[in-house]
């Protein structure tokens, strides 16, 4: 915290008298309080279901129901709940989201007993659970760390003489995050050649640099662990001082292994020594990001910096 205090008296611009006389110090100065805020938590925002679909197991009732936002309509399983049964959301393009809430009002008793949450960007692979939980009641919460995906699988573990009802559902994202650079604190870099200082890329001094010190191929990359999971969605290159060292072409991957990349969060080309990539909110540990143009320059990174 920085409290910033001024005196004024009557040697100011204000009276004229513009001679500051400071033998009138030292001065009392009363501060009768201070306040202490907490910055409050981001707004959510409930993604907009229009063009949804949505497939159950078993297949039963009127699945849409569940995503037409009409509290009084729902989707049953018509059977008693049991471990295994699930519905998967299809939001037809990937989203970033970090909440999902089943609403089971209206059916009180048939909320999930438990709960598991996957995403999928394919329908078919899950992965692991990104929440998992137990129901107490008919309006069921499950946070967790921002994805990017297109579809969302809730599975229900639970067993109970009631069916399974969602009356409503619907995925929330917090909006954009604070726009701040990571800590960069114990992050280490690799690089594809291996070659030159890759730290110089995260050491906070745009007078040191990493370069391939070879002309500019496809194929070229640098890889970053944050050493945890973080969420982010930007990252800057800055060459700033090695100006045509820019990235002529780039993708950017992000794993939670260092070995698995999927598909590329962001591509693009570069026009300029500052190079900044926006994408979707990601939740991983590594970042890869790929060279894929030519230039007879080699390919230098001076800062490498990574926002939420
Ligand atoms: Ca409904
Ligand atoms: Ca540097």
């Amino acid at each position: 915290m920085q409290l910033n205090l001024a005196v004024g008296g009557p040697n100011t611009p204000f009276t004229g008298k513009t001679n500051p006389d400071d033998s009138v110090l030292p001065q009392k100065f009363y501060v009768d309080y201070v306040r202490v805020y907490t910055k409050p938590a981001p707004t959510e925002t409930a993604l907009d279901r229009t063009g949804w679909t949505v497939t159950t197991s078993p297949v039963t009732g009127t699945p849409g129901n569940m995503l037409d936002g009409n509290l009084s309509t729902r989707w049953t399983t018509g059977t008693n709940m049991a471990s295994g049964q699930y519905f998967v959301v299809d939001m037809k393009a990937a989203k970033s989201f970090n909440k999902i809430v089943m609403d089971s009002t209206g059916s009180n008793n048939d909320y999930a007993r438990g709960y598991q949450v996957y995403v999928s960007n394919d329908g078919a692979n899950w992965g692991s659970a990104v929440a998992s939980g137990t129901g107490t009641g008919p309006v069921i919460s499950a946070s967790f760390g921002s994805v990017s995906a297109r579809y969302v699988k809730v599975v229900q573990t639970g067993s109970a003489s009631n069916w399974w009802s969602v009356h409503e559902f619907n995925v929330y994202t917090s909006g954009g995050g604070t726009g701040a650079a990571l800590n960069r604190t114990g992050w280490t870099a690799a690089t594809s050649p291996v070659t030159g200082t890759p730290a110089n890329m995260l050491d906070g001094d745009m007078a040191t640099r990493w370069t391939t010190g070879t002309d500019m191929v496809p194929g070229q990359y640098v890889t970053v662990d944050m050493k945890s999971s973080k969420t982010f969605n930007k990252l800057v290159l800055d060459c700033t001082g090695s100006n045509n060292d820019y990235a002529r072409g780039y993708q950017v991957f992000v794993s939670n292994d260092g070995t698995n990349w999927g598909s590329a969060v962001a591509s693009g080309t570069g026009t300029g020594p500052v190079i900044t990539v926006n994408f979707a909110a990601q939740n991983a540990r590594y970042i890869k990001v790929v060279q894929t143009g030519s230039a007879t320059y080699w390919w230098s990174i001076r800062e490498l910096n990574v926002y939420n």
